[in-house]
């Protein structure tokens, strides 16, 4: 009997023992993996056909999109950036990258980038007052034997008459809601606009970045809006925000906006844009070639004239497979100068291929000049590291760090907050393996 009550006893010890074993280990695992609230496949997937799920909610909801128990540690995520979509049939004859998209399943893209994120889900205040935002980004076309038998979208830039290109710059400083009236009707959320009645050969990522620039960006909403209409795209917006004191990263946040981009919807082009230049001529098309373009050739505030022959800053267009073979965006260039002329250098000896522009009457565009902002100090290492030829696959996408805070999807735009955390000079030349001087 003794015998037997001690034996009832050691097993059940080691039932509770080998459950207590079990539950801590698995408490570990969820402890180590970040949770996607929104995860891309579910938000591309939900809001087919779905337009009437656009929720209008509260001017300053913020959507959280990553959270994850440990704010403090730094997680690896592998993105494998392939896209599924169901019930569609796409295909883009024309386009550079010649995508078919098949009916049930179809990888549009793929390819693998790496990068680590820390979720930072601490709420930060939005500057963007008035501004409507929504629950999800919104993806409708319409079904795709209605979608097929449309023409294709086409903007002619063919008429004689020159003049009917010019674009009248719209420079009155309105509030959002006065902007989403004007020009946010045939919006879905997140700035993202499909044109009715045709079917669109490229998806445009228009990628901003921005800090602390609230005037430009109302101007330049108001203009670059009506502008893509016109031209018949399907675009969106993201506005790229660098939140925190670290110095100013154009190039970085370039690299993020794509990053985060391509996990909403298989977008093939992306032009990479300043938020102080307006486009001035609708010949200026908004679409990505076989080559990449710099687009802002001609500035008023350089008196339309091209400053020097390699310069690729200001706004660039890159379709998809050259953006990747780039590596994208160098991610070393803290504050003014350099990251430009360093693309520059990747698509030469990288990408093995040459720029292209517009003529010189057509890519014309205006500066914007308020007063609501401070200009980036320049950055003392950015000869150096531009002339140290590093190789270029040490640094780019693969290497983008970022701490993304929120995305929001405002009716005008896509906002994705994130801080970057600055890499000191030392370790970016260890890192790149640039030599020292002598
Ligand atoms: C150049 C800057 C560019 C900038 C243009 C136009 C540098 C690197 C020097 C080695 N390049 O001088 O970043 O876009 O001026 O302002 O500073």
């Amino acid at each position: 009997m003794f015998q037997n009550r001690r034996t009832v006893f050691l097993f059940v010890c080691s039932l509770v023992f080998v459950q207590a074993l079990y539950y801590i280990a698995t408490l570990q695992i969820k402890r180590n993996e970040p949770t996607i609230v929104n995860p891309t496949s579910l938000l591309i997937l939900t809001s087919i056909y779905n337009k009437s799920s656009d929720n209008h909610l509260s001017s300053v909801q913020q959507n959280q999109v990553y959270s994850s128990n440990d704010n403090s540690t730094q997680t690896n995520h592998t993105v494998d950036i392939s896209f599924i979509t169901t019930a569609h049939n796409f295909t883009f004859a024309n386009s550079p990258l010649n995508i078919t998209v098949n009916q049930t399943i179809a990888t549009t893209i793929s390819t693998t980038a790496i990068y680590n994120t820390t979720a930072h889900p601490i709420t930060i205040p939005i500057p963007f007052l008035n501004a409507s935002s929504f629950s999800s980004f919104n993806y409708f076309k319409s079904p795709p034997d209605i979608y097929n038998s449309l023409p294709i979208c086409n903007f002619s830039i063919s008429n004689n008459d020159t003049s009917i290109y010019k674009v009248t710059i719209n420079q009155t400083i309105n509030s959002y809601n006065v902007i989403e009236e004007n020009h946010g009707k045939d919006l879905y959320s997140g700035g993202h606009f499909i044109p009715t009645g045709c079917q669109t050969e490229q998806r445009l990522a228009l990628i901003i970045c921005y800090r602390n620039r609230e005037q430009h960006l109302k101007l330049f909403l108001a203009n670059i809006h009506p502008f893509l209409q016109k031209q018949k795209l399907d675009y969106t917006i993201f506005i790229v925000n660098q939140h925190g004191n670290d110095p100013f990263n154009r190039a970085a946040l370039f690299n993020v906006g794509y990053i985060e981009a391509m996990k909403l919807y298989s977008f093939d082009c992306f032009i990479f844009h300043d938020v102080d230049l307006l486009p001035e001529d609708l010949r200026n098309v908004y679409k990505c070639g076989g080559q990449p373009r710099h687009m802002s050739v001609a500035v008023d505030k350089f008196n339309y004239k091209l400053l020097y022959s390699t310069l690729f800053g200001g706004v660039t267009a890159f379709n998809l497979t050259d953006f990747i073979g780039a590596n994208g965006y160098p991610t070393v260039y803290w504050g003014w100068g350099g990251e430009d002329d360093d693309m520059y250098l990747r698509v030469v000896k990288k990408l093995k291929k040459s720029i292209t522009r517009y003529p010189i009457e057509i890519a014309r565009y205006k500066m914007i000049r308020t007063h609501d902002h401070t200009s980036s100090k320049a950055n003392p290492n950015r000869h150096s590291i531009l002339y140290s030829k590093y190789d270029y696959s040490r640094d780019g996408i693969n290497t983008t760090h970022y701490n993304l805070h929120n995305i929001v999807f405002y009716k005008l735009f896509t906002l994705i907050n994130v801080t970057l955390p600055e890499e000191p000079f030392e370790k970016i030349r260890t890192r790149l393996n640039m030599k020292r001087k002598a």
